[in-house]
């Protein structure tokens, strides 16, 4: 977990604009949809989260596609991910911040 949110946040930190964190999420996507047809399905996101070296377990990888799919076809596009990341970043940075005592950006 610290992984993704290490190698996640902190570029974010350092430079805050909204283009920035727009790119941010696209070389995400990018990384996560395998077969480059501009969806990530369940199996990619399964895929991609044990390759960053996060298996999250099926339940939780689930849940995660399930709450961000919210036009409920199976397959996640870049807007619904990009959806999802904003809303859960906020919550991800203060679980990042209350790890990081010293506020050096590292937990
Ligand atoms: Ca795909
Ligand atoms: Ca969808």
């Amino acid at each position: 977990m610290f992984q993704l949110l290490r190698g996640f946040l902190l570029p974010a930190a350092a430079c805050d604009g909204n283009r920035d964190g727009d790119s941010r999420y696209a070389n995400l996507f990018r990384k996560l949809d395998l077969n480059e047809d501009g969806r990530v399905d369940i199996a990619e996101l399964q895929t991609g989260l044990r390759a960053m070296g996060i298996p999250l377990g099926k339940e939780a990888e689930e849940k995660i596609f399930k709450a961000g799919d919210t036009n409920q076809d199976g397959q996640l596009d870049f807007e619904e991910f990009m959806q999802y990341l904003k809303e859960h970043e906020k919550k991800m940075k203060l679980a990042f911040k209350s790890l990081d005592k010293n506020n050096d950006g590292i937990p």
